[in-house]
């Protein structure tokens, strides 16, 4: 098939998730095209039969802004009438999906997969600014899929759409060799590591993850990795400043290599309000780190409560501190979580059948 894969190029899990599928499908045989605002951070290395393409809104006095929808609908018909595309998937329905359908009244014969992500429906979609043109996008797209069996109810309860929509979760594939020396710098006094790592967004509730570290502390050595950047890191480290934290708490921004990072970890934090899947979590598990989460979304569908890990009340930063007191305590215990977590990661969220439920929904909407 000839494949075009529309999403985001910032570090978050759609990105993440759309790039990956791309490359798998491309090592199977497909034609893939990216289309994205800038080259997409896991887009790495040479593969045969995929091809990148960078979608630009040019400036004119006239625009407050450049229509980016608009210029990556023109660049979806685009590519996909010279090298003959059966399929454009856009991955994040604002505005890849909208833009998407946008290319198939030009080019009829192009079917549109829209894979949802979460903060597309359950943050943003459900805007009022944006959900008539989200609930468009979903009932008019050939094929929908969503992350997880919440995500798929969410989208069903806020938008009314009475359709099809397949369950495609994240996926992840089995680490690569760890690197020896990475625990040595990041806790040199023999501290246990706890790890986060998002977006730094609202949603993520980064201060939680500093409260739970300040807690866990006051009993056992540890050190807190925050990796990535957002608008609520400002205030995380300027916290982290004034409590005296900054020499225990390490800021590293944006990361490529986070599989270096949980291969140092002992415990990864994810206490967000929402969370559609958790694909951070999920990585984490892959690497046999424990998650400690909150009950919400999708996260109960990838973290099993007292066997990967623990999930609890969102918001509820002393049990969460508790759980990773119990873990860092024992580690037998903390050992045969991280067992679990890596076997539930690399068996039920593994890449091979997961992009073959992609491969499969593409199929079907082509009718072959
Ligand atoms: O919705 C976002 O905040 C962005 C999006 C992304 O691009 O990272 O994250 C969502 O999609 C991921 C990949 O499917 C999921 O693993 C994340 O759980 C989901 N984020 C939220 O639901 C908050």
């Amino acid at each position: 098939m000839r494949i075009g894969i529309s999403c985001y190029s910032t570090f978050g899990g759609s990105g993440v998730v759309a790039t990956e599928v791309g490359k798998a499908l491309a090592v199977r045989g497909h034609e893939v095209h990216i289309l994205s605002p800038s080259l997409p951070p896991r887009l790495v290395g040479f593969e045969d039969r995929l091809s990148f393409h960078e979608v630009r809104a040019s400036p004119y006095p006239l625009f407050e802004d450049a229509p980016y929808s608009i210029a990556l609908g023109s660049k979806m018909a685009d590519v996909a009438e010279h090298h003959g595309l059966d399929i454009m998937h856009a991955h994040y329905a604002i505005p890849h999906a909208m833009a998407a359908l946008l290319a198939r009244m030009a080019l009829p014969h192009l079917k549109v997969v829209t894979t949802l992500h979460g903060t597309d429906i359950t943050v943003v979609g459900s805007d009022p600014s944006y959900l008539p043109m989200v609930k468009m996008a979903i009932r008019e797209s050939d094929g929908v899929t969503a992350v997880s069996d919440y995500l798929r109810e969410e989208t069903i309860r806020t938008f009314g759409v009475d359709r099809e929509i397949d369950v495609i979760g994240n996926f992840v594939e089995p680490p690569g060799p760890e690197r020896p020396d990475c625990r040595a710098w990041l806790a040199p006094k023999a501290a246990f590591v706890l790890t986060h790592i998002s977006n730094f967004r609202p949603v993520k509730r980064v201060m939680d993850v500093i409260k739970v570290f300040e807690r866990v502390r006051t009993e056992v050595p540890a050190r807190l990795v925050m990796v990535g950047d957002g608008p609520d890191r400002v205030e995380a480290e300027a916290y982290c400043r004034d409590r005296g934290l900054d020499k225990e708490v390490r800021f590293t921004g944006k990361q490529l290599d986070i599989g270096t990072v949980l291969a140092c970890s002992d415990l990864f934090l994810l206490p967000s309000a929402t969370e559609s899947f958790g694909l951070a979590a999920l990585e984490a598990m892959g690497h046999r780190v424990p998650v400690i989460a909150s009950r919400v979304g999708g996260l109960p569908e990838v973290v099993r409560h007292g066997v990967d890990g623990y999930l609890e009340t969102m918001g509820d930063t002393e049990a969460m501190a508790q759980d990773a007191l119990r873990l860092l305590k024992d580690d037998d215990l903390r050992q045969r979580m991280g067992v679990s977590a890596r076997e539930r990661a690399l068996d039920t969220f593994a890449e091979g059948p997961i992009v073959d439920q992609y491969e499969a929904l593409y199929r079907r909407v082509l009718g072959r």
